[in-house]
């Protein structure tokens, strides 16, 4: 097996010079600069480890990785609208770098562009790869829609929270690894079996995710520490801590969580306080903790060597204990 530093190396080598110099500029240039900006390319080095680990050489697998961080980048940029976001990978973000039509237009362009690698594929593998990947996609997008959806409701539940995590971000982890079985072309339940890792280790990946957003320290974040408190997202934290509190903060919270984007700028503080004053910032990492757990659990369950299993089980504690 491969490190996943080596794995990185790999990927960024191909994704830094690919769109570098290609026409129409103004599409490339944006799909360039973010694609440039790196990342820790977790999804694509995920697909390349899962064809490795089912014992194929990874450069196989590179065509469906590329493909999987272009995708990621679609997302990313359209998020960044949705989300009003001002950084990313401490740079700008693409529509605040040039303007909102651009961000639309190369963050979709991105997503044909995704598409594309997998016509490297014969027809029975690609076949699979499609399908699986414009189900991904079409789910990332309801799960997105659900995000912004949640922002103007106040009667969020936890099992929605995690559904919608479980759409706008972990069944990209997830089809990430089983891409890389399908190419490896195991077994269906060996593919299932990392699938169901890859959903559990997505899903504490964006409760993490989350968590860094109010907790992260602002100097090697990369982006808006406190961006999900001004935009009102209902995350774990927020739910638990509305759970955990009493009638009086808990109505303090909601009210705070109602205030416009625009006129909320003092109210990150408070709202961090109350999160781990409530017990929910000790539940939200209890919370990644049991997910990264139950991914380990699925791993215990596949027919791989020992080493392998370790080698997944290093990959996500090391995602476990991220600061960016
Ligand atoms: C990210 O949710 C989900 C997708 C599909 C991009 P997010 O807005 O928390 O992501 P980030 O923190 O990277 O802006
Ligand atoms: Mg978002
Ligand atoms: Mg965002
Ligand atoms: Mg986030």
């Amino acid at each position: 097996m491969h490190t996943i530093y080596q794995y990185q190396e790999f990927l960024s080598d191909y994704l830094q010079s690919q769109y570098e110099s290609k026409e129409p500029k103004n599409l490339y240039e944006p799909i360039h600069y973010i694609l440039d900006l790196g990342g820790k390319r977790i999804r694509p080095v995920l697909t390349l480890m899962a064809a490795e680990v089912f014992d194929t050489d990874y450069k196989k697998a590179l065509p469906a990785a590329l493909a999987v961080e272009v995708f990621h980048n679609f997302s990313l940029v359209h998020d960044d609208i949705m989300d009003d976001a001002p950084l990313r990978r401490g740079q700008e973000t693409v529509h605040e770098k040039w303007d909102l039509n651009t961000g639309i237009l190369s963050g979709d362009a991105m997503l044909i562009l995704a598409y594309q690698y997998f016509e490297q594929y014969e027809p029975v593998v690609f076949r699979d790869l499609a399908k699986l990947f414009s189900k991904t996609a079409l789910e990332v997008c309801e799960g997105q829609q659900w995000d912004v959806d949640f922002e103007s409701r106040n009667d969020v539940t936890i099992p929605e929270y995690l559904k919608m995590i479980q759409y706008k971000t972990a069944v990209l982890v997830a089809a990430a690894m089983k891409m890389g079985a399908i190419i490896a072309e195991t077994s269906e339940e060996n593919a299932n079996l990392i699938y169901d890792f890859g959903l559990n280790l997505g899903l504490a990946f964006q409760l993490q995710d989350d968590y860094l957003d109010a907790f992260g320290n602002p100097e090697t974040f990369g982006k808006q520490v406190g961006g999900d408190i001004i935009e009102n997202k209902k995350t774990y934290l927020y739910l638990k801590a509305m759970a955990f509190s009493n009638e009086e903060d808990a109505a303090e919270l909601s009210r705070l969580f109602s205030i416009h984007p625009e006129d909320s700028s003092d109210k990150i503080a408070v709202v961090k306080a109350l999160f781990n004053t409530s017990g929910a910032s000790q539940s939200t990492q209890d919370a990644i903790h049991d997910f990264t757990f139950k991914a380990f659990q699925t791993l215990d369950k596949m027919n791989i060597s020992a080493h392998k299993k370790e080698m997944l089980k290093a990959f996500g504690e090391n995602l476990m204990g991220r600061k960016v």
